[in-house]
């Protein structure tokens, strides 16, 4: 159902070029968040050095396929007032949220995972907001628009499941706030399916509105391949004034690692979708069943690939729940 784009990947580590030390001879470039602004693709792309230290670096793009990446690292201005020692700031999701343009992002800190939220000020600085400071937890996306006079957010809880692995989860939470920075938990939504292909799960790309309900990409990983996990893409739909009801959910995966990059690279056998831009969005905000979807992911936490299909494509496979 998604149909990749004969450029994939569309962006690699050679793309990424600078005079900055860090972003010298890359490894890798993954994981971006996506908006379209004024008919313009923005991405911020998750860049690792050899330090393997992780940069958050801005592209943008007339097609959405040929992107120019700008050569500064993006500041986030605030984390130092929040956390004493940061390792990692990424895996960005953007969302419009009533013209204030906000990423979410995973901050690595010595006790685990938080999530915080930052406001665009231009594309080189964004400075701190909020975010969900109280449990270990990652996956963060918040919905376009208010409901019921709150932000919403999904997260994913990281469960340590043993020592020599790393955090990760399996149930998908719903949480809301007058403020961006006070959440208040209204309850667990998905869960992971033991044995089949999303064991673990967590949100994609943020929520996108249609006139079914609130359309959600989602990762899932079949960890019951011994050492070699195997991250995918699902779809699922939430009541439009009822997030905490769940519509439907894929029973298939709708990507899964296929070609030779998403098969082979610094994590093998990984889709990571983040970012998704649609086509087309009337007034009031609903995309359209044939609305074309671009989805933006990462590759084997190497490069970037681009799949596209429609909104009325997605709508049905949540409807092949078992
Ligand atoms: C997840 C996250 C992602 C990463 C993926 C595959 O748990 O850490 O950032 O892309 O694993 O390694």
């Amino acid at each position: 159902m998604l149909i990749r784009n004969p450029n994939n990947p569309i962006i690699t580590r050679k793309d990424i070029i600078s005079e900055l030390p860090e972003l010298n001879d890359v490894s890798s470039v993954f994981n971006p968040g996506a908006i379209v602004i004024d008919g313009e693709t923005h991405l911020l792309l998750r860049v690792q050095n050899r330090g393997r230290e992780t940069c958050l670096v801005h592209a943008v793009s007339r097609d959405g396929i040929n992107f120019s990446i700008d050569e500064d690292i993006v500041k986030v201005h605030g984390l130092e007032d929040h956390f004493e020692k940061i390792y990692h700031v990424y895996d960005p999701r953007i969302t419009m949220v009533e013209d204030k343009l906000l990423v979410v992002l995973a901050v690595d800190i010595e006790t685990g995972c938080k999530l915080v939220i930052a406001e665009m000020k231009d594309w080189q600085n964004w400075q701190v907001v909020g975010g969900v400071f109280d449990v270990d937890t990652r996956n963060g996306v918040l919905f376009p628009e208010k409901i019921d006079g709150h932000y919403h957010l999904l997260d994913r809880p990281n469960l340590k499941l043993s020592s020599s692995e790393p955090a990760s989860g399996e149930k998908i939470r719903l949480l809301k706030s007058t403020s961006l920075n006070d959440w208040t938990e209204v309850g667990y939504l998905l869960e992971g399916r033991p044995h089949y292909w999303d064991e673990r799960i967590g949100s994609g790309p943020p929520p996108i509105k249609t006139h079914e309900g609130w359309l959600l990409i989602y990762h899932g990983v079949a960890t019951h391949f011994g050492s070699s996990n195997i991250y995918q893409a699902g779809a699922f739909l939430l009541h439009l004034n009822n997030p905490a009801k769940v519509l439907g959910r894929t029973r298939y995966n709708i990507l899964e690692p296929r070609e030779m990059y998403e098969l082979v690279g610094q994590v093998p056998n990984v889709v990571f979708p983040t970012g998704l831009t649609v086509d087309e969005i009337d007034e009031a905000g609903f995309s359209m069943p044939d609305s074309v979807v671009s989805l933006y992911y990462g590759a084997a936490d190497t490069v970037i690939g681009l799949a596209t299909t429609t909104i009325g494509e997605l709508l049905g496979a949540c409807r092949t729940v078992n």
